[in-house]
């Protein structure tokens, strides 16, 4: 095990003492850049992470990576560094050695098998343990240290219920559970990973199917049904298509 869980009697103490270390780190007068890839615990861990610093008043952003985009691409750390953040959390985006940002504070939360031990970061990671966290129950208890996030559980159990296999048992798994329900909890967590969801449009992208170039766009599923429309139309992009008294639904369009 590598980071600030190996070898701690007291992982929860630890996570949040590895986070007021990070932010100690970081320009508090620039913001948090969260990034974080686009399945169901990254995005949780994300959510976890953005709503727990907004609250302690921190400034922050989140940066959701696309498919095959790693903080280590060069495009992708020319992004980052444009944001010109105060500090950096990587999200469920695997563990090297290699800093994305050198000099700027980054904290590393994350489960996947390290390649190495981060340079100059402060890391979270969850794997080697047992059970094994997954990204959004680090973030979970990491983000303990900023306050109260009890009512941000939920967030942590979506991360859970996506990546977990069968028999790995948490309590807060089960908590998150009888709070809000099995039932939402894991219908919440097949919608994020929908087969049709996208990964958020990197800048310079468009949706197709949005920009109006190629006009309404039938549904897949209801080919012969009304077309569907983009609400808003087409100011921005907003990945999803409205029809009147129908539940938003992602966008399954592509993305160029
Ligand atoms: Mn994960």
């Amino acid at each position: 095990m590598i980071g600030a869980l190996a070898n701690t009697p007291d992982l929860h103490a630890a996570a949040r003492d590895a986070m007021r270390e990070a932010l100690a780190r970081m320009d508090a007068g620039r913001p948090v850049l969260v990034v974080s890839h686009f399945d169901a615990d990254g995005l949780a861990a994300a959510a976890v992470l953005v709503r727990a610093l907004a609250a302690a008043g921190r400034r922050v952003e989140p940066l959701v990576l696309g498919k095959g985009e790693t903080p280590w691409d060069a495009a992708v750390t020319e992004r980052l560094r444009e944001r010109a953040p105060g500090g950096v959390i990587l999200a469920d985006l695997g563990t090297r050695a290699d800093p994305v940002l050198p000099g700027c504070a980054t904290l590393v939360i994350d489960h996947h098998v390290p390649t190495g031990t981060p340079e100059g970061a402060i890391t979270l990671s969850g794997n080697g343990l047992s059970p094994e966290p997954t990204t959004a129950l680090l973030a979970w208890w990491a983000a303990g240290a900023l306050g109260d996030v009890g009512d941000l559980l939920w967030l942590a159990a979506i991360g859970l219920i996506g990546d977990m296999e069968e028999g790995r048992a948490f309590p807060e798994l089960m908590q998150a559970q009888a709070r809000w329900g099995k039932t939402a909890l894991r219908e919440a967590v097949v919608l994020v990973n929908a087969p049709g969801a996208r990964p958020p449009p990197t800048p310079g992208r468009r949706c197709v199917c949005c920009c109006g170039r190629t006009g309404p766009r039938r549904s897949p599923r209801a080919p012969t049904r009304t077309p569907w429309r983009c609400t808003p139309p087409a100011p921005r992009c907003a990945r999803r298509w409205r029809r009147p008294n129908a539940s938003p639904r992602r966008c399954a369009a592509t993305w160029r």
